[in-house]
């Protein structure tokens, strides 16, 4: 396959990736993640511990040009996330910036410091191996293996290959018109496929390049759009924070108005929030729709009509139909039959690790079933009005499963039954909701205690935000509960 970043192997001159005040060019991307890549070259598997830093994006490089594939590790995993994932993928080493405290499920893998292998780039002094130096990959080979939440048990991770990586970027170069004169910006964490495959190997593959900010905030936009970055990508909570800062801040807009793209992805954009900014910027936001399993699958154009609320047309290379219930494709659209989204094309996962019931129960006839439902225009345009499964919430732009926390929940001493549900929320889309029936009604636990207790054995953001406290949870006859009869 040819290589994944030319503008690596062409040992550009132009900037790379930006962290802060850690930068590095497309040549000296070459030598760090060489060096780095030699140093991991024949390992089975490793971790990268993704903390949103230059050493991440360093260690995934390297991990891609070695041929060895990279499991990216959320860096606020908690101690069950944790050791799952380690069990489950089984890496061989982990790569980790140098001042990063690993947690025991990580202490006993052989580590390699991602900084340093960044700081001796570029230095003529220092050998580094050339691209060329490492094997020629098959297009097939898994390059990333990323975790993702279903609606029950622990996250399971999709194996993507090198072939839907490229896939999917050149099929957005295309959409967007995506060039490597384009200067992104964002701040999406480095563990999924929106932060990282879109974010970090996205730009590169263009031979563009991409400044991280650490963390959201407005000013940071600000500042990035109007000193040179010209597309913006980010989650729905992100630009309802955007829309609802813009009132007052027309730094903000004025950035906002000059860049060339403004994406947003992970859960659907309010159309409120599209239209407060397209009213202070005269700028459209404009949509596209993925999956971990699937990377991206449509989007709207760059050179398309903008419309709120959609999720533009297929990408080249996607196929994608609509499904009834039986699970009989449509053979016409008219914009308001509701059926399930099945797609098929070079950007999906290979499977799911060590789990083959999953990636056979995820498939029919090697169309791979979403779970999202959605309705599709005549002229193609896909609107995407739900999901089959209720218990997968999406929280600033997180999926997350109920069973997982519920299940987490249980095992706290305080706790008799609990239920986890998804409840709209205006800033993250949907806001976790723990239903609890304590063990001891004159003393239940407080609702931060049981989110810390969530965030220390999952994540951070698989927390409950709010809990709930009842006698008894709702039963049918058979003693399921009846999750639909809990509303606040
Ligand atoms: C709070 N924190 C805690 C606790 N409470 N930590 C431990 N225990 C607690 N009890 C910490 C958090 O770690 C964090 O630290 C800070 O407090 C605030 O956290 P949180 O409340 O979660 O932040 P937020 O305001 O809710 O974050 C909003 C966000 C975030 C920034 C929009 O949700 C986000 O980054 N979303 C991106 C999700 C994403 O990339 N999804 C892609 C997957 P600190 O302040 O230090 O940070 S979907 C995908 O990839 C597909 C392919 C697609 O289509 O894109
Ligand atoms: P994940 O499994 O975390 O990769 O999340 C994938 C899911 O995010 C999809 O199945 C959709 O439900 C949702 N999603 C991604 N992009 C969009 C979008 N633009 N609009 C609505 N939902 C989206």
């Amino acid at each position: 396959m040819s290589p994944l970043f030319p503008a690596l192997a062409a040992r550009s001159e132009r900037p790379a990736l930006r962290f802060g005040d850690r930068a590095l060019t497309h040549a000296e991307l070459a030598d760090a993640a060489g060096s780095l890549a030699a140093r991991i070259a024949g390992e089975r598997r490793i971790a990268v511990w993704a903390t949103p830093t230059l050493g991440t994006a360093v260690g995934v490089v390297a991990a891609l040009l070695a041929g060895v594939p990279a499991v990216p590790v959320n860096p606020r995993s908690g101690e069950r996330e944790l050791a799952h994932i380690v069990a489950d993928s089984a890496p061989t080493l982990v790569v980790a910036e140098p001042d990063a405290t690993l947690p025991p499920a990580l202490a006993g893998l052989a580590r390699v410091d991602a900084g340093t292998a960044a700081a001796g780039a570029g230095d003529p002094a220092t050998e580094h191996p050339r691209d060329d130096a490492f094997p020629e990959l098959s297009p097939e080979a898994p390059a990333l293996i990323v975790y993702t939440s279903g609606t029950t048990g622990p996250p399971k991770g999709a194996v993507v290959p090198r072939r839907a990586i490229a896939a999917t970027l050149d099929a957005l170069e295309d959409a967007w018109q995506w060039t490597a004169d384009d200067v992104l910006v964002h701040a999406l964490p480095l563990f999924h496929v929106h932060g990282l495959i879109l974010g970090i190997l996205g730009p590169l593959r263009r031979g563009g390049s991409v400044r991280h900010l650490g963390r959201f905030d407005t000013e940071g936009v600000t500042r990035e759009l109007s000193s040179g970055a010209t597309m913006l990508f980010g989650v729905p909570t992100m630009y309802h924070r955007i829309a609802e800062a813009l009132a007052d801040d027309a730094a903000l807009a004025k950035a906002l108005a000059g860049a060339r793209l403004l994406v947003s992805g992970s859960a659907a954009l309010p159309v409120h929030d599209h239209e407060r900014i397209a009213a202070a910027t005269g700028r459209r936001v404009i949509e596209r729709y993925g999956m971990t399993e699937t990377l991206m699958n449509t989007s709207v154009r760059a050179d398309g009509e903008p419309r709120a609320g959609t999720v533009g047309v297929p990408l080249g290379g996607v196929e994608l139909r609509l499904v009834d219930e039986s699970g009989v494709a449509f053979e016409a659209y008219d914009g308001e039959t509701v059926g399930e989204i099945q797609v098929r094309g070079p950007n999906l996962f290979t499977e799911y690790l060590n789990r083959p019931d999953a990636t056979e129960a995820a498939f029919t006839d090697g169309w791979f079933r979403t779970g999202d439902m959605a309705i599709r225009d005549p002229g193609g345009y896909v609107r995407i009005v739900g999901r089959k499964a209720t218990d997968l919430i999406k929280s600033g732009g997180y999926k997350i499963g109920a069973g997982e926390i519920e299940n987490v929940l249980l095992e706290h001493p305080g706790v008799r039954e609990a239920a986890v549900t998804g409840e709209p929320d205006a800033d993250l889309g949907e806001r976790i909701v723990a239903w609890i029936v304590p063990a001891h009604a004159e003393a239940p636990p407080s609702a931060e205690e049981l989110a810390n207790h969530v965030a220390a054995q999952l994540a951070a953001h698989k927390r409950p935000r709010t809990v709930r406290y009842l006698d008894a949870l709702p039963r049918n006859d058979m003693g399921k509960i009846m999750k639909r009869a809990l509303h606040g």
